[in-house]
């Protein structure tokens, strides 16, 4: 994808990656070929697989190119979770196609998901060692309990900063870290490289999750690609929000989100609040605080072409626009 051409060798890796996605979720069931082709052959930025792969190069080379296998398990988790999601966000527009529930139905959308979800544990199974299928269900787990946490939270403006934190760590930055934790481990990397690219993962993934939830507010849909304004329709409270609410001392804001209010709000007239206040840049310093942690350990790691290609990225995903 366009997010791998400045990166030497990654568009070749990450071909071999959909190479991998293609045929091993193949299918003579035509609701799951042509719902999943669509998915994998639209323009997916592949981050968590590019992740693995470049952590990968810490290590040693490998055997029947493993690391290309793990990758494309978490290229296949992570559409899975795209997959629910979208139907749980009500969300009609993915990878600038419809999503999958928008052409298959609610139905046949979870079960794909549940099949991508099946298709990923084969490949786990049978090419990672146990206990890193083993972190791989449960940052599954957590994934899923932050998603239903976040469902607890809905129309609850009144929330924490750290609560956020929390959240956004469980559904996103977690399976970040274990992309590039996993991803230097299978290749028997050192044990403290191995464990600064965990960190390094975490505050990517952090970054990344704070950007998505601005752009969620502020980005362009034509180049997002993904239906926007989604979160403050559905009662998501995200960081734009939480910062907003403290720099709003007109207490406007407040009054538009209370309990009462907050289902029935106008979600434009909060979106220009949330603007006005500078919600959008303070929530836009805290991924900078987690891009400057993610390049301070990476600065730590042995010099390279791999250590060059994270910062580049790391640097990349604070400013991208989609
Ligand atoms: C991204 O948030 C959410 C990621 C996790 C979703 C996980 C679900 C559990 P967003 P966007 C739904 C499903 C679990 C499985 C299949 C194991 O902001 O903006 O909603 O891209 O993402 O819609
Ligand atoms: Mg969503
Ligand atoms: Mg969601
Ligand atoms: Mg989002
Ligand atoms: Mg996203």
């Amino acid at each position: 994808t366009s997010y791998w051409n400045d990166f030497p060798g990654m568009p070749e890796s990450l071909e071999k990656v959909s190479g991998i996605i293609q045929a091993s979720v193949a299918s003579q069931n035509p609701v799951i070929a042509e719902g999943l082709i669509s998915l994998f052959g639209g323009d997916g930025k592949l981050l968590r697989p590019g992740l693995l792969l470049i952590a990968s190069e810490f290590g040693k080379p490998q055997k029947e190119d493993k690391q290309f296998k793990l990758a494309a398990a978490l290229e296949m988790l992570h559409v899975a979770t795209l997959i629910h999601d979208d139907v749980i966000d009500d969300s009609p527009l993915r990878r600038g196609l419809p999503a999958v529930h928008t052409r298959f139905g609610k139905q046949d959308a979870v079960l794909i998901g549940d099949y991508l979800l099946s298709r990923c544990f084969l490949i786990a199974a049978g090419y990672t060692s146990p206990e890193h299928a083993v972190a791989l269900a449960q940052v599954i787990s957590v994934i899923c309990t932050m998603e239903i946490q976040q469902n607890i939270d809905r129309y609850r403006a009144d929330t924490s900063i750290r609560h956020y934190f929390r959240k956004i760590m469980g559904k996103t930055a977690m399976l970040f870290s274990l992309a590039c934790h996993v991803g230097a481990s299978e290749a028997k990397a050192p044990k403290a490289v191995t464990e600064r690219l965990r960190r390094a993962g975490y505050d990517i993934g952090m970054a990344f999750q704070i950007i998505d939830d601005i752009l969620d507010y502020s980005g362009d849909q034509d180049v997002v690609r993904k239906t926007l304004g989604n979160d403050l329709k559905a009662g998501v409270v995200t960081l734009p929000l939480i910062c907003a609410l403290s720099l709003d001392k007109s207490g406007e804001l407040a009054r538009a989100t209370s309990r009462e209010s907050f289902p029935q709000a106008d979600t434009e007239y909060i979106i220009g609040i949330v603007r006005s206040s500078g919600g959008i840049e303070a929530a836009r310093e805290h991924a900078k605080r987690y891009t400057r942690r993610a390049l301070t350990e990476i600065s730590g790691l042995p010099r390279g072409k791999a250590r060059d290609m994270l910062e580049k990225l790391t640097q990349h995903l604070l400013i991208r626009n989609y």
